[in-house]
């Protein structure tokens, strides 16, 4: 996963208190102006290249991050800021000011390396304060933007893996219709689902290989299962990075109404999905043929996860769909 290897960025705190002490270290190993000119080099080195480091450990967001990973991080983040700018822009914002600080880091040592030399060691010692307090107000001028990345990070990188190249199904329904069920069943000893904690109730993600290759099964509790009308910004956004994932999507329907709603409802929400996904194709299964149903809708697919009636069926119709190409409007 792209964001895993990010490592822990430093407060402002730390990076001084580690800048300062190491240039003590430099300066005891030397006398007179030497030590002046050595412990400033030392602590706008520490400086600079800790705070570009925090820059770099990031990937280039518009060249390397797939767009579904954008839009997540993009959810994501935006639901983590509290003040400023939230999301992708939000970080990049924050980054481009670390950058700033740390060429600033540089320019301060260019600045007084000079006036640390030909002079005595007093008034050399004097400009190396004065650097030192620059060097620290530079720091902690980014220290709310230092936090904020680390806020981030940890946001980021616990994301479980999902692979955006991986033939990915997503399955949509109201609550109860037997989506996991579904996606625990195809997936029971051919691989494990992960929560993917993007919205109050994550998102599960399972594998499953057909004909060797391997597959992702995506479930959505709580996202994909209500009108578009009643989703909060978060869900739209992580619904967005969906469509940059899903090769094929799965409408689960329970005719029976066991799940607690309508039919008409159900059908409805599909509708919307379809519009949603467009392009992408879709396949309506009605759940829980075991049961009776209210009444007999159109369908592409039925099945019943409870007796195992038609599962496998049902999934490699899936399979099939993701092969499917679509047709282009402009072609025959
Ligand atoms: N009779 C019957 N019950 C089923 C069938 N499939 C699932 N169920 C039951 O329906 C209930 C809901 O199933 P889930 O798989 O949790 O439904 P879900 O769509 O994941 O629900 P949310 O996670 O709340 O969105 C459970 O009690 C299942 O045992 C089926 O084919 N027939
Ligand atoms: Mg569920």
């Amino acid at each position: 996963m792209i964001f895993e290897e990010l490592p822990t960025t430093p407060t402002s705190e730390e990076l001084i208190d580690k800048a300062f002490s190491r240039a003590a270290r430099a300066g005891r190993a030397q006398g007179g102006l030497e030590a002046q000119q050595s412990m400033l080099q030392t602590a706008s080195n520490i400086v600079s290249d800790n705070l570009e480091n925090v820059v770099t450990a990031w990937p280039d967001f518009e060249r390397d991050v797939h767009p579904f990973y954008y839009e997540l991080a993009d959810a994501i983040l935006g639901a983590e800021s509290s003040a400023g700018p939230a999301g992708v822009d939000g970080l990049r914002q924050a980054l481009s000011e670390v950058m700033w600080a740390s060429r600033k880091a540089r320019e301060i040592n260019g600045e007084y390396q000079p006036k640390l030399r030909k002079t005595d060691v007093d008034t050399a010692r004097k400009h190396r304060k004065q650097a030192f307090a620059r060097l620290a107000d530079v720091v902690e001028q980014v220290g709310a933007e230092l936090l904020a990345i680390n806020a981030a990070r940890n946001a980021l990188r616990d994301l479980p893996e999902i692979d955006p190249e991986v033939p990915t199904i997503v399955v949509a329904g109201y609550p109860n219709v037997g989506k996991s069920s579904f996606v625990n069943a195809v997936t029971r000893a051919r691989g494990e689902t992960a929560s993917y904690p993007f919205t109050t109730r994550g998102i599960g993600v399972g594998h499953f290989e057909h004909d060797r290759v391997r597959h992702q099964i995506v479930d959505t509790p709580g996202l994909l299962d209500r009108p578009p009308a009643e989703r909060n910004e978060i869900e739209s956004q992580a619904i967005s990075a969906l469509e940059h994932l899903a090769d094929c999507v799965l409408v689960v329907l329970d005719p029976s109404e066991e799940c607690g709603y309508p039919l008409d409802a159900q059908l409805e929400l599909r509708e919307a999905i379809e519009a949603r996904f467009d392009g992408i194709p879709t396949l309506v299964v009605a759940n829980k043929l075991d049961r009776e149903p209210d009444r007999e809708v159109e369908v592409d697919h039925s099945m019943s996860v409870e007796t195992g009636e038609n599962v496998e069926r049902t999934l490699e119709a899936a399979v099939e769909a993701i092969g499917h190409e679509p047709e282009l409007p402009f072609e025959g």
